[in-house]
């Protein structure tokens, strides 16, 4: 029977486990990278460990988010970040230098290698052909030990593309189309990886558009072949050395197939307040925009730029729009201002950013009360934009350009003629901002920078006998990390401060929920389907861990946040009967009898009790030999501390 590519990809680097989908298989890790909003953390955890000098094959920390410095904190995390990689073997990107997803794929990605990033849109990498899947800052830390990174086996999807998109219809519309079919919570426990005629139409940065936006899908990771597009990529780069072809057999078996005609597609939006909530343009029609921004790790790429200074050139921005522009890496940056395209987006009135997530993660640019913001990147759940009110729609480069001119949502498939955008035969190659580690001899001259906003990880404790416990918190479905730890330009320089940015946990839906988990000493919160959705930020875990949460009991987890939950030592639990969830509610007092034996044990059926209303619930607690062995401990830090004695 025929390997799929990922399987390929996967059973090359298997180092623990079977390949048994469903099953909990341990891959090694070749790259690694980390941006500064998770990297911090993922750095003082990674100094926990001892380990002196990373052992992987090419490890890279980012500085592309908290790139506002409006105090000294983020600039402090900057300068440890810088310290921490000198020393220990880790390539530097400097602020300025772009976006992580970007640049990686740009100047280190390696078709058939294995990358983890503290970053849920790490799978960017998918689009030269590798398996790059976001995972938490400690998983992080643990590979560049030299530690396996632990997956659930994944089912694998087989996006057949067919036909060619027709002018002005883009990549992120095909990953839009995804997301109609598929909904927000379609990939888990999945690999999509895209086959077909269709996938020869598709340029690089297209294929690395469709497999970043692949995280929205809760996806494991999604992933293109690597092919002769993906040689020439790599030349322009001047890298064709790192190029392989890499494909499925022809007699792969996959799970799932879905059919996509790229010549059907038409220019579509993701709606407030969801990435799956996809209409067409046409269907919208020419409502009112105050704003549109464009860039982001899913649609910053040269080929995004020129396409929008072509539908900008000549024109003027509408008088009540504000556009603003911020290129991927200071390689597309550079690119447009030689080319000439800067200008033309600097003449139409574009406001141009700096090369980093700006806007996408609330730094800066808010739009205004209730404003509406057409913006080209992946996420759009309520209150990320920093305005509560704020009504995002997730949209192609080429609609956001389009309706900047007209001031209304405008279907680019009215600008007529498309003339064909071709990336160049070699991109302008210029490292300078990418600072290489020192020798492994010289580390002991390496003074690690430590700011004071700079604070140890929290207290850990192993899992507790019993847990007697009332619910402070009851939420919904879909509750995303945004939700749960919200980011944006006041809160993320507390990136490294657990205490400080504990206040603000669940912010967005109950302002109280700090105190009053502060007061009750431990707690447990309870929650729908696809609970932690989003955002790999393990700040969503070590936040309710400080605040006193000894478990999270939900219809259904999203990936990357569970193992967040685990590697922090907060019990995962999923309700048996959904129907439970009702029986439930905020401040009733819950035990867990003898958990601590039932989980030794490798019991998963446990039972809850809620005394307040005398109901018994039925939950599972699914932990595998490892993880079960992680939670005993403690969490992973504890756990890897005590292995490695
Ligand atoms: C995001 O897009 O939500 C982020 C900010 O890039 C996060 C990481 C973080 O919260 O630091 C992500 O996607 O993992
Ligand atoms: Fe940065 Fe936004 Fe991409 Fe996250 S989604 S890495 S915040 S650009």
């Amino acid at each position: 029977m025929g390997l799929t590519l990922t399987e390929k990809i996967l059973k090359a680097h298997l180092v623990d486990g079977e390949m048994i989908k469903g099953q909990e298989i341990g891959i090694k890790i070749d790259q690694t990278l980390t941006q500064d909003a998770t990297g911090t953390m993922a750095y003082l955890e990674f100094e926990a460990m001892g380990v002196p000098r990373v052992k992987t094959e090419r490890s890279v920390a980012y500085i592309d988010h908290n790139t506002l410095q409006s105090g000294f904190e983020n600039a402090d995390d900057h300068r440890f970040i810088g310290s921490v990689a000198k020393k220990h073997g880790i390539y530097f990107s400097r602020p300025g230098n772009g976006i992580c997803h970007q640049v990686h794929l740009e100047r280190f990605g390696v078709p058939g290698k294995t990358l983890i990033g503290s970053d849920s849109h790490t799978p960017t990498g998918g689009g030269i052909g590798m398996i790059a899947i976001g995972a938490g800052g400690l998983d992080v830390a643990v590979a560049m030990g030299g530690g396996a990174y632990y997956i659930t086996c994944p089912k694998v999807v087989k996006v057949n593309l067919t036909g060619k998109l027709s002018p002005w219809v883009a990549a992120k519309d095909v990953i839009l189309e995804v997301l109609k079919r598929l909904s927000v919570k379609g990939g888990v426990g999945k690999v999509i990886e895209y086959c077909g005629e269709g996938v020869k139409s598709l340029s690089v940065p297209e294929r690395a558009t469709i497999t970043n936006m692949g995280a929205e899908l809760g996806a494991t990771t999604s992933i293109f072949p690597s092919d002769e597009i993906t040689r020439e990529f790599l030349k322009a780069q001047c890298r064709e050395e790192v190029w392989t072809a890499l494909a499925p057999d022809e007699d792969a078996v996959y799970d799932e197939t879905l059919e996509i005609n790229l010549s059907e597609l038409e220019p579509l939006a993701a709606c407030p307040h969801s990435p799956d909530n996809i209409m067409g343009i046409s269907e919208i029609g020419s409502m009112k925009i105050d704003q549109v921004c464009i860039g982001s790790c899913t649609n910053s790429s040269l080929l995004d730029m020129l396409k929008v200074a072509h539908i900008l050139k000549g024109k003027t921005v509408h008088p009540d729009v504000s556009l603003s522009i911020a290129p991927g890496s200071k390689q597309v940056l550079n690119m447009l201002a030689e080319n000439g395209a800067l200008s033309v987006l600097i003449d139409a009135g574009a406001r141009i950013l700096e090369s980093a997530c700006g806007p996408c993660i609330g730094m800066g640019q808010s739009p205004n009360s209730k404003g509406i913001s057409l913006r080209t990147f992946n996420r759009n759940f309520e209150g990320r934009s920093g305005t509560k009110d704020g009504q995002i729609y997730l949209v192609s480069p080429e609609v956001a350009a389009a309706s900047a001119i007209t001031g209304v949502l405008t279907d680019p498939r009215s600008l007529g003629d498309m003339p064909e955008f071709k990336l160049p035969e070699v991109f302008t190659i210029n490292d300078n901002m990418i600072v290489p580690p020192v020798a492994e001899a010289d580390m002991d001259s390496v003074e690690i920078l430590r700011g004071p906003n700079i604070k140890p990880f929290p207290e850990t404790a192993p899992l507790m006998d019993s847990i007697e416990a009332p619910c402070s918190l009851k939420v919904g479905d879909n509750i995303t990390t945004d939700h749960i730890m919200p980011a944006g330009a006041k809160i993320l320089p507390l990136r490294s401060n657990i205490p400080a940015i504990s206040q603000h946990c669940f912010a967005v839906c109950d302002e109280q929920f700090p105190t009053r988990a502060k007061e009750l000493g431990k707690s447990i919160i309870v929650g729908g389907s696809n609970y932690g959705q989003g955002s790999s930020r393990e700040h969503a875990a070590l936040a309710p861990l400080y605040l006193g949460v000894k478990a999270v009991l939900v219809k259904s987890f999203a990936r990357i946040h569970r193992a967040n939950l685990i590697n922090a030592g907060i019990l995962p639990l999923t309700f048996v009967n959904e129907a439970d969830y009702d029986n439930i509610a905020q401040g009733d007092q819950l035990v867990l009898a003898d958990v601590r034996k039932d989980v030794e044990n490798g019991k998963s059926e446990l039972t809850i009790v809620n005394k307040t209303n005398g109901k018994e619930i039925p939950v599972l607690c699914e932990l595998s030999g490892r993880t079960k062995d992680i939670m005993l401990a403690g969490g992973l830090l504890d756990y890897t501390r005590e292995s490695m004695k």
